[in-house]
C-alpha cells in the first residue's frame, strides 16, 4: 500500500520519459508463487513499471493478496484490473476503475461500478478512471462484458469513443484486443486514437502482444503503456525481451 495516492503521479511522470510496461498477473493462472516472484523481479529489473492484477473469471481478494505481497517487495505499484466486483482487495495500491464503454449491457458501463465504488472508498484504493474499449477479438473480457467489439479497420469509431471518454473526464483509455488475442490492436488504430485525443488520455494497449517488435510498433504509435499477460505465463524470457525492447522505443 506504500504507493497509494502516488500512483497516478508516478505513471504520468514516467510517461514524460518513456513508454511504460505493465505486467498482468491473472491470479487464476498462478500455480507457483515462488516462480512468479522471480519472474516479476526480473521484469521489474528490466523496466516493468507496474503490476496489474486481475482476470475475467474466478478471482477474489483471497487470490489477489498473495500477489500483492510479492509486489510490495518490488519497487513498483500493484494496480487492480478487475473482471468483476469480486476482483477487489483492500491491500492493492490503485485500481483501473473501468467502464466498458462498448458493452451492450449497462451493468458493465455503470452497474458494477456503483457496487464497487463504496467498497473502493472504504478500502482507500487510489482510483484511475479508465475507459475500457474492446477491439477486434475481445476474448474472455469481450464475451463476459457483452462487448460489441470495435472493428480493427474502423479506428474512427474508436476515436469517437475515446473523445467521448475524454469529454466525460476519464483520464485513462485501455484498448483491449482480449487476452491471448490472435492479433493485437493494430498500430494504425492506436495512432489514429492518439491523434484524436492528443495528449489528454493515458493510453494503455493490451491483448495478443507477444513479441518485441510488435510491442515496439505499438509503443511508437502513441501508446503510453503496453500490457502483456499471456507471454509472461508462457515464456518469461520472451517477456523480458519485450520489456527491454519497449524501453528502447522512441516516444512519439
Ligand atoms: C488482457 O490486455 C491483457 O486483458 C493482456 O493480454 O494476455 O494477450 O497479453 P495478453
Amino acid at each position: 500500500m506504500k504507493w497509494r495516492g502516488r500512483v497516478e503521479k508516478y505513471l504520468k511522470s514516467v510517461r514524460q520519459q518513456e513508454v511504460l510496461h505493465f505486467a498482468l498477473v491473472d491470479p487464476e493462472k498462478v500455480n507457483d508463487l515462488n516462480k512468479l516472484k522471480t519472474i516479476l523481479e526480473n521484469l521489474v529489473s528490466a523496466g516493468t513499471n507496474a503490476i496489474l492484477i486481475g482476470g475475467s473469471l474466478s478471482v477474489t481478494g483471497y487470490d489477489i493478496d498473495p500477489i500483492v505481497d510479492i509486489v510490495e517487495e518490488l519497487d513498483v505499484p500493484s494496480i487492480l484490473f478487475p473482471g468483476s466486483v469480486a476482483g477487489l482487495s483492500p491491500r492493492a495500491d490503485a485500481i483501473l476503475f473501468l467502464s466498458l464503454l462498448n458493452s451492450e449491457n449497462t451493468y458493465y458501463v455503470i452497474g458494477a461500478q456503483v457496487y464497487a465504488a463504496p467498497v473502493i472508498k472504504r478500502f482507500g484504493i487510489e482510483v484511475l478512471p479508465t475507459a475500457y474499449l474492446i477491439v477486434g477479438y475481445g476474448g474472455a473480457a469481450g464475451y463476459m462484458g457483452f462487448a460489441r467489439p470495435l472493428p480493427f479497420e474502423k479506428p474512427e469509431i474508436g476515436a469517437a469513443f475515446a473523445l467521448a471518454a475524454k469529454y466525460l473526464g476519464m483520464r485513462y483509455l485501455y484498448l483491449e484486443a482480449g487476452s491471448g488475442a490472435p492479433q493485437p490492436v493494430p498500430d494504425e488504430f492506436v495512432k489514429y486514437i492518439r491523434n484524436a485525443v492528443e495528449d489528454d488520455l493515458f493510453i494503455i494497449v493490451g491483448g495478443g502482444i507477444r513479441d518485441p517488435e510488435t510491442a515496439c510498433r505499438i509503443a511508437c504509435s502513441g501508446a503510453d503503456a503496453i500490457v502483456t499477460g499471456t507471454v509472461i505465463e508462457r515464456d518469461p524470457q520472451r517477456a523480458l525481451e519485450i520489456v527491454k525492447r519497449i524501453k528502447r522505443c522512441q516516444k512519439t
